[in-house]
Formats: structure tokens, C-alpha cells, sequence
């Protein structure tokens, strides 16, 4: 367990920009596809197992979650794409909603993309990179589900995607990670609490 992360609570769901909570303090946004991990890799990093809900069943999520870590610190759970299912105008609405979020959030810090080990780099995920590129917003990548591979094929992974990173102008990094086997969380911490401007000192970890 770890503070504050362990405090998080889920806050509200929002479809429009208008209904999300007051654009102060400091938010981090969790993307990615469908099914990459997100909500698993939430409950982990929060230590609680119902936090988000995670499914079998892809791309139920329509809209932005808010969950609430203290008064000034927000993650912001971002709908999910990449499943053919839902209708053009569908998809169209999430698009509007991650544009209008994505360009104009100034509470926003960074983003974390989920991306599943075995196949990283959609075009989605392209597009989001190119979001922090744009806007010279942090960007850190999880390559979830990393248990799913042996040690030396997610690691030539890690470096490959570490490679492709090397031309962005934001901050960019990349980690491995495994909600199952719960590795990776002090690395993803780290990044957290650099984006939450949480100093060494204010960090505390519980051994219980
Ligand atoms: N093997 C393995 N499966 C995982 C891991 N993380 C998530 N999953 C599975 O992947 C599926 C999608 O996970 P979910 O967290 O709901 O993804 P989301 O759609 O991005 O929120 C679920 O069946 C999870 O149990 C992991 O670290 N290892
Ligand atoms: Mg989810």
C-alpha cells in the first residue's frame, strides 16, 4: 500500500467537459484502448480491488471517471477505443470529448498510456502521443500485462518502444508493467508522484 494513493476515491463520471470537476490543482489522465489494462492497473496502484471496474466485456466505458486521491490531485480514467462495436457517432462522441479534454484541461499534468505488451503502438496510441507531443504534455507508457511474456521478449519490447520514443520533445519514458504479478508499481509511483509534485520527504509508505 501506498499513500496518498491508497485514499483514492471514485468521484463521478462525466460525458461533457462542462460537468468535470473544477480545473484547479492537479490531474493525471489514465488512455488507452479497450481492454489494455487501465482499470486493473488502477485498483492495483490504488490497493483496492473495486476501485474501477475492470471487464471481459471491452469498451463499455463512455465516459471520463474521476477518481479523487486529495482535494488538490485527481486521476482521470479516459474513455476507452479501439473496438469496432459502437456506432460511427459513438465513436464520434468519444472523440469530441478526448479532443475538448486533451487541448484544453490546464489542471492536466501528464498522461499515462496503457498499452497491452503484446501489441503496443496502435494508431490510437500513435494519436495520443502525438496529443502530448502537441500540447508538450508528459507522457509515460505502461506495456501492461507484461507477465504474458517471457523476461527477454518484453525487454527487447521495452527497449524497442524506448527507441521510438527517442525523437519526442515532451518528457517521454516507458515502463513494463504487470497488474496480475503487481511489478512495475514503484516505477509508475515515481512518475505519479513527480506529476503530482509529491517531494520525496511528503512520500510516505505504509509496510502494512
Ligand atoms: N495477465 C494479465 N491480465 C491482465 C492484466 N491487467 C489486466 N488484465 C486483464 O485484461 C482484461 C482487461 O483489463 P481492464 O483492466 O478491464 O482493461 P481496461 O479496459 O483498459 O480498463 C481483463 O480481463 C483483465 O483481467 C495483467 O497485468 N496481466
Ligand atoms: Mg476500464
Amino acid at each position: 500500500m501506498r499513500l496518498p494513493y491508497q485514499n483514492m476515491k471514485f468521484m463521478l463520471s462525466v460525458v461533457r467537459m462542462q460537468d468535470a470537476p473544477v480545473d484547479e490543482g492537479l490531474e493525471v489522465a489514465f488512455a488507452g484502448r479497450s481492454n489494455a489494462g487501465k482499470s486493473s492497473g488502477l485498483n492495483v496502484l490504488a490497493s483496492q480491488n473495486n476501485l474501477a471496474r475492470t471487464s471481459k466485456t471491452p469498451g463499455r466505458t463512455r465516459e471520463l471517471n474521476y477518481f479523487e486521491i486529495d482535494s488538490q490531485r485527481r486521476i482521470v480514467d479516459l474513455p476507452g477505443y479501439g473496438y469496432a462495436k459502437v456506432s460511427r457517432q459513438v465513436q464520434n462522441q468519444w472523440r469530441g470529448l478526448l479532443d475538448d479534454f486533451l487541448q484544453n484541461r490546464q489542471s492536466l499534468q501528464g498522461l499515462m498510456v496503457f498499452m497491452d505488451i503484446r501489441h503496443p503502438m496502435s494508431d490510437y496510441d500513435l494519436q495520443l502521443i502525438d496529443w502530448c507531443e502537441h500540447r508538450q504534455l508528459p507522457l509515460h507508457i505502461l506495456l501492461t500485462k507484461a507477465d504474458k511474456l517471457g523476461y527477454g521478449k518484453a525487454k527487447s519490447t521495452l527497449m524497442a518502444i524506448r527507441q521510438e520514443l527517442t525523437p519526442a520533445t515532451m518528457p517521454a519514458t516507458v515502463q513494463t508493467f504487470s497488474a496480475l504479478k503487481k511489478t512495475g508499481l514503484d516505477e509508475a509511483y515515481e512518475t505519479l508522484d513527480h506529476w503530482f509534485q509529491l517531494s520525496e520527504t511528503d512520500e510516505k509508505k505504509s509496510t502494512v
